[in-house]
């Protein structure tokens, strides 16, 4: 067991990491930045110290201040949320060696997986359907051509290094494949600082599916069902929902199957989400695998009952996951909305300032993850997820009558906030009706601006 955790994050996913911590009595360390020295991740928190500037690089990003506040305060392991360090496979392995347990998959396998071609390339040889593409790394804009020739037409050329949508173009005609080859490598150059790039068919208007997968060090491992991420705008996500009622249960089947398979081709452990893009005909591929947990855990939480910070704070003390696979059910429907400090009306501009009037929603299957009060600042450094409403009904019908009435009772006064675009999008017929793909948003914003 451990006695003491560091948490290397801030904001709603700390507060989440020390609430499961106080339910297993485990001590808590929260680390923050000057402008967070108020903060209610530092209120709650056993301990806190002070690990830098508020820029992330000079702290939620410093490598060597975070080790020495976990040295420091003797934790013996720490937990990295999403976002910051949590896929930094130099921070787990800093960790590894000083014998602090990251608590997380080993440092190889985020390497592994943080390499896109390479992650690609290990499902290949696992046997998990991925896309059509490139059969390795694509050197230059002729080796370019020759491989969209071969893939046939649209393809996405997409940077190694990359993920979550950065470093990558479509080509739909074979005359812009290597202009957009070139582009994209100089971006992929400039931004991760390789230029190492490979090419998949582009599956057009796709849902991304995602699969909760959790190993432990005994080798065993269970998939916690699916979450439909496809409201996104400009690859954030927006709305998830679990799990997905409108696909047949041979391909949910499937997914697990795929899902599960990549997880023993790299004996993975802890928490991990594998994403999937599936066409209309519901043909799925890999495109990517997440080591860390995600934003969205809180739906997978709440359709099967388990806490699944807990669960990565088990497997991380070397235990065995105390059930098996059947035990696991999925109850009912769950639904999560981002809430931003930020201006639909002005691209999604980030808002930051002074919450002046706080009124959050209640009610049975309603729940609120985050770090805001009245009077606290947003403050401009980090990103925009103030809260995250998360509701659960017996269907998806309930839950999206809770989801709604959630929206219309909150309030958040002070700072512009996506609260008013979010219910646009609960009251849109297609949405209502489950009809949606990765290019819902898009679409609804064009057709507002033709009234
Ligand atoms: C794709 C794809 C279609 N075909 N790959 C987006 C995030 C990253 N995890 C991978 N992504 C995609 N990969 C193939 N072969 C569609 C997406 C995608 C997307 C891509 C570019 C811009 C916005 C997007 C939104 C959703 C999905």
């Amino acid at each position: 067991m451990f006695t003491k955790i560091l948490i290397a994050n801030r904001g709603e996913i700390a507060l989440r990491i020390i609430r499961a911590c106080q339910e297993l009595n485990i001590l808590t360390v929260a680390v923050y930045s000057i402008c967070d020295k108020d903060s209610l991740h530092v209120k709650f928190a056993d301990e806190a110290v002070c690990i830098g500037n508020n820029p992330s690089s000079d702290s939620y990003l410093n490598i060597n201040n975070i080790l020495q506040a976990a040295i420091n305060t003797q934790a013996e392991a720490i937990h990295p949320g999403f976002g910051f360090l949590s896929e930094n496979a130099e921070f787990a392995r800093q960790c590894e060696q000083l014998n602090i347990k990251f608590i997380g998959p080993q440092a190889d396998v985020i390497n592994l997986m943080g390499d896109k071609n390479n992650a690609r390339q290990t499902m290949i040889k696992a046997g998990v359907k991925v896309v059509p593409g490139s059969n390795g790394i694509v050197r230059n804009k002729d080796d370019a051509y020759a491989q969209a020739k071969l893939i046939g037409l649209p393809i996405i050329i997409k940077a190694s290094a990359g993920g979550g949508g950065k470093g990558m173009r479509i080509a739909y005609e074979l005359s812009q494949v290597k202009d957009c080859f070139e582009k994209a490598q100089l971006e992929a150059k400039k931004a991760f600082n390789s230029d190492e790039m490979y090419i998949e068919k582009y599956i057009e208007n796709p849902r991304h599916i995602e699969v909760q997968v959790m190993g432990d060090e005994y080798h065993n491992y269970f998939h916690l069902f699916e979450r439909e991420c496809s409201i996104q705008r400009n690859n954030q996500k927006m709305i998830e929902e679990a799990p997905v009622e409108n696909i047949n249960d041979s391909t949910k089947k499937a997914l697990y199957d795929n899902a599960l398979k990549a997880c023993q081709a790299v004996n993975y452990t802890n928490l991990g989400t594998v994403e999937f893009v599936m066409d209309k005909e519901e043909n799925f591929y890999f495109i990517e695998m997440n080591t860390r947990i995600q934003v969205e855990h809180p739906i997978t939480e709440e359709i099967t009952g388990l806490d699944l910070i807990k669960m990565q704070i088990l497997i991380a003390e070397n235990k065995k996951i105390p059930f098996k696979q059947e035990d696991i059910k999925c109850n009912g429907h769950a639904i999560e909305m981002r809430i931003n400090a930020e201006d639909p009306k002005n691209n999604f501009a980030p808002c930051p300032g002074q919450i002046k009037a706080l009124h959050f929603p209640g009610g049975k299957g309603i729940r609120i993850d985050s770090a805001i009060f009245q009077g606290y600042t947003i403050p401009p450094y980090y990103d925009s997820m103030i809260a995250k409403v998360i509701v659960h009904g017996r269907d998806r019908d309930e839950a999206l009558e809770k989801a709604i009435r959630s929206l219309t009772e909150i309030d958040i006064e002070g700072v512009k906030t996506n609260i008013d675009f979010q219910l646009d999008i609960l009251l849109n017929e297609n949405f209502l009706d489950n009809k949606y793909n990765t290019s819902f948003i898009q679409e609804m914003l064009k057709e507002d601006n033709n009234v």
